[in-house]
């Protein structure tokens, strides 16, 4: 449950303009540099960064600081096994029946298809849990506010984490992915948000040539 204990003077490192300027700038160039990956080495990552990834995730803010996530960091081999073998079921269903013709035009560019080798080859799994409520020690129900929007803004905190690390993310989302649940052995009232996949690149890892929106497309100014 969230904590509140008061209030407490703000910790906050006020930049003189260039520096402001500067930083945002390193920022932007920094955060394009990141590009969702598929080709995953198996070279091992220290459980450490994973843990300080993670750890950024959970400062992010969230409805009543109800704090609606839970994640699970998977590197056990049988594990990511199982993973990777109830994720291709679903993911074959999606390609061969459930996806439409316009979401498979959609999806083409990409290069994507039900084979999920990365499940096994990289070395964490970052399964990302969304609560729609708590349940205390006393077995009390809490309700959260705004969870999917709470668990997307902690997850793209992670993603950014990962990559100023120094490490490659993909967002999986195999759907639907309720057997997160049972091979992670997370309760009910926890539903998965997404799986994301992280390690670094293959040396001969090839991403799909894509443009990002810019100018009127991407914002409007009111000044
Ligand atoms: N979950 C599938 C399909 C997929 C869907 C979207 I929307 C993507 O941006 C990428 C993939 C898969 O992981 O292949």
């Amino acid at each position: 449950m969230a904590k509140h204990t008061g209030f407490a003077p703000l910790q906050f490192d006020t930049q003189s303009e260039s520096s402001l300027v500067d930083r945002s700038h390193q920022f932007l160039q920094m955060m394009k540099q990141r590009r969702t990956v598929r080709d995953f080495s198996a070279a091992a990552v220290p459980q450490d960064v994973i843990r300080c990834a993670i750890e950024a995730a959970g400062s992010a803010p969230s409805g009543a600081n109800m704090q609606p996530w839970h994640f699970v960091a998977v590197s056990n081999a049988q594990i990511k096994k199982q993973i990777r073998e109830a994720a291709e079921i679903e993911e074959r269903e999606l390609y061969e029946h459930r996806a439409s013709d316009e979401w498979l035009k959609a999806l083409a560019p990409l290069g994507t298809n039900a084979d999920k080798p990365f499940l096994e080859s990289a070395p964490w799994l970052i399964a990302v849990f969304a609560q729609k409520h708590t349940i205390d020690s006393q077995g009390n129900k809490h309700k959260h506010y705004y969870t999917p929007e709470s668990v997307g803004i902690a997850t793209g905190f992670l993603i950014a984490a990962l990559h100023q690390a120094g490490l490659a993310t993909l967002t999986h989302t195999p759907s639907p992915m309720g057997f997160l649940r049972d091979i992670l052995g997370r309760p009910k009232h926890e539903k998965p948000f997404l799986l994301l996949v992280t390690g670094y690149p293959t040396d001969d890892a090839m991403v799909p040539v894509i443009t990002k929106k810019s100018g009127d497309d991407l914002l409007t100014w009111k000044t």
